[in-house]
This record gives structure tokens, C-alpha cells and sequence, in this order.
């Protein structure tokens, strides 16, 4: 027994309980002291040793002994829990009186607000979305198309062109979603009901154009589909759109090689000293085109003419967003510029898919 006597044991336990200045320190007083091969533990072995009346008062001496070790044991294990929750307490203290550093909240981009209004009517009319690759072949983008390679309309587009591989095919930045249709009627089987939205690309930029620029086209084949149906859902479409309800719609005659025949659909407006009033007036304004899918672009994609009819739709996203939200140029839409963002964009969640839970 270290120091011979209970006293002494006792002195000594209680001065390392005193010394410990951490929990961790204590607790090797703990295993030190009290543990299988403690100085306490030893103490009590050793009693075998002893006989009779000075077995018994030993054993008495050291049962006090551990009573009394013990609870100041317990009793610096609380005061150190103690102390340490106060250091804590005292660090980790909030400063209520800082100033609340201003969160900057993002905007929903306006043409990202004008595809999810568009989204959101054709969702309600039954079309699903369907997406492509913004690098094409030059067969989707226009062989396919009705296009033809000596065709005009591919300098008209003014494409631009990727380096040409190995075996001299080059492809070509997409200039419409139409290939995504044409993908689609190839391995689909109609009826067909989609809405192709997405990035294009034509050679162009002023205060109207710009390089890069976004589509919303539509097809719709099914059996006996009319011109009547394309007239009906674009009609639809417009009113919804620009929400009203009245809105003047008209289909002028027009041409585009993919379908015939084709159309361009204009709506009603007002143009009086220098602002546009959508929705009356004498005035027209075009805002897409359409037409019946052309019977060649059918047959391109192994569907039989006879058999089945569509129609198709495109239309520009910065123009309608331009529109309808009366932004007056179309550069600044690429810009990201925060001050521009704040004034056309919209609030996150007050968005129209959220409302129909799309
Ligand atoms: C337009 C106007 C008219 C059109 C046609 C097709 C396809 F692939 F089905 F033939 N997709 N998109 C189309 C028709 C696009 O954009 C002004």
C-alpha cells in the first residue's frame, strides 16, 4: 500500500483528485486510484493478509477511505463540467447587438419566367418536353428538314459551322429545335405531343439579334390531325399567354420548306407614339410561325404521309419575353448584370410550375 497507512492512502488520492485540472486528467486519477490495479484495489487484496480484529478495523479504515475518495472524485468531476461550461459559455456568447448582414436574393431570369409560363400552357394542353443535342449533324439540322445541300436557306441562316472531321463532315451549331422533332418522330411512334425548347445559334447580332438565342418549337402527329387543330391550339396558346382572353389572332400565309401548308401567326396590337399596346388596335404584330408538317420531312423519319398528319410550331423566347414584359433590348439579356436582374427578373418560387405543381 503506497504510504502504508489508510491516512496516508487517503491524503494521497485526494491531493491527485486536487491536481487533476482536466476531465482527462481525472480520469486517469480515476483508473490510477480506483481501477483493477489501483492503489484502493491493491489496499483491499492486501487484507487477506491480515487477521481478526485488525482485519475488520482495516477493512473499515479503507471502506472509509473509498467513501471519502469518491465523492471528492465526483465532486471535481462536476466542478470541472462546470468550469468548463462557463469557459464555453462565456466564448460562444452571441453578440445580439451585430448588424444582420443583408442576404442577396437571386431573381428568376425573364426568358427562364417566359419558358415556364410557356411550359405550363402546353403542359396543360398534354405535350411532354423533349431536349437535344445543341451540336447537330447537318442532316438533322436540315437535310431532314426538306433542306436540301444547294438550298439557300443554309447561307439564309447563317450557321455556324464546327471544324470538319477526318472524313470532311462538318457539324453545325443547331440554328432551331426542329432536329430535336425529327429525332423524335424517328424513333417514337405517333401520336406525338412535344414541346422542344432550347438554345440556337445563327451567325447574327445587333440590338434585335443575338448569336446565340432560344427556341420553343411544338409538333404535334397523331391520325386526322388538321389545320384546324394547329389553329385552335395556337389560338389557345397566344390568349394564355399574353392573358387575354379576347386576344385578335391571325395566320397569314407564309413559307418554310418543313412544312406546307405553312403560316405565320400574328396577334393584335396598338403602336402609338413609341409604345406598344398588346391585345387592340389596328395594328398586327408576328410573333411565330407554324404550318403542317411537310409529307418529304415525314417520310425522312419512315412515317407514312398517308397515314399520319401533324403539325408544327417555333418560336422565338427573347421575343415573347420582350413582349410580354416590355423589356425594349435584347442585349442585356446575356449580360448578367444584377442591376438588370433585380429590375426584369422575378422572385423565385412565384413561378407558374410551382403553382401547378409540375
Ligand atoms: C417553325 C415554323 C414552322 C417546325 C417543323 C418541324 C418539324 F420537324 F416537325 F418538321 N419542327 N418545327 C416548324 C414549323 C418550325 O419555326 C418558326
Amino acid at each position: 500500500m503506497a504510504g502504508g497507512t489508510p491516512q496516508a492512502l487517503e491524503a494521497q488520492i485526494l491531493q491527485a483528485i486536487e491536481a487533476a485540472d482536466s476531465a482527462v486528467a481525472l480520469e486517469s486519477v480515476r483508473v490510477d486510484a480506483f481501477g483493477k490495479k489501483g492503489w484502493l484495489t491493491q489496499a483491499m487484496k492486501a487484507l487477506g493478509a491480515l487477521e481478526g480484529d485488525a482485519r475488520r478495523e482495516m477493512g473499515q479504515a479503507l471502506n472509509r477511505v473509498k467513501e471519502t475518495t469518491q465523492t471528492a472524485w465526483e465532486a471535481r468531476r462536476d466542478a470541472l463540467a462546470l468550469a468548463e461550461m462557463n469557459t464555453r459559455l462565456a466564448i460562444e456568447q452571441a453578440d445580439v447587438s451585430l448588424s444582420p448582414r443583408p442576404e442577396s436574393i437571386g431573381m428568376v431570369h425573364p426568358l427562364s419566367r417566359t419558358l415556364e409560363e410557356l411550359l405550363a400552357i402546353f403542359a396543360t394542353m398534354g405535350f411532354t418536353m423533349a431536349e437535344g443535342p445543341d451540336i447537330e449533324s447537318d442532316y438533322y439540322n436540315f437535310t431532314a428538314l426538306n433542306i436540301p445541300p444547294e438550298h439557300p436557306a443554309r447561307q439564309d441562316h447563317d450557321t455556324f459551322y464546327m471544324t470538319p472531321d477526318s472524313t470532311g463532315n462538318r457539324k453545325v451549331l443547331r440554328t432551331h429545335t426542329s432536329p430535336v422533332q425529327i429525332r423524335t418522330m424517328e424513333n417514337t411512334k405517333p401520336p406525338i405531343r412535344i414541346i422542344a425548347p432550347g438554345r440556337t445559334y445563327r451567325s447574327d447580332h445587333d440590338a434585335t439579334h443575338s448569336p446565340m438565342f432560344h427556341q420553343c418549337e411544338g409538333l404535334v402527329l397523331g391520325d386526322g390531325i388538321t389545320m384546324g387543330h394547329l389553329k385552335g391550339c395556337l389560338i389557345e396558346f397566344c390568349r394564355s399567354f399574353f392573358g387575354i382572353a379576347d386576344l385578335p389572332v391571325r395566320f397569314r400565309p407564309s413559307y418554310f420548306p418543313f412544312t406546307e401548308p405553312s403560316a405565320e401567326v400574328d396577334i393584335g396590337c396598338r403602336r402609338e407614339s413609341g409604345t406598344l399596346t398588346i391585345g387592340d388596335g389596328g395594328d398586327w404584330l408576328e410573333i411565330l410561325g407554324c404550318g403542317m408538317v411537310n409529307p418529304k420531312v415525314l417520310e425522312y423519319c419512315n412515317i407514312d404521309p398517308e397515314a399520319h398528319q401533324g403539325f408544327a410550331f417555333g418560336m422565338g423566347l427573347e421575343r415573347l419575353a420582350m413582349l410580354k414584359y416590355g423589356i425594349p433590348d435584347l442585349r442585356p439579356f446575356f449580360d448578367s448584370d444584377l442591376r438588370w436582374m433585380r429590375h426584369y427578373g422575378f422572385m423565385p418560387y412565384d413561378v407558374p410550375s410551382v403553382h401547378l405543381g409540375l
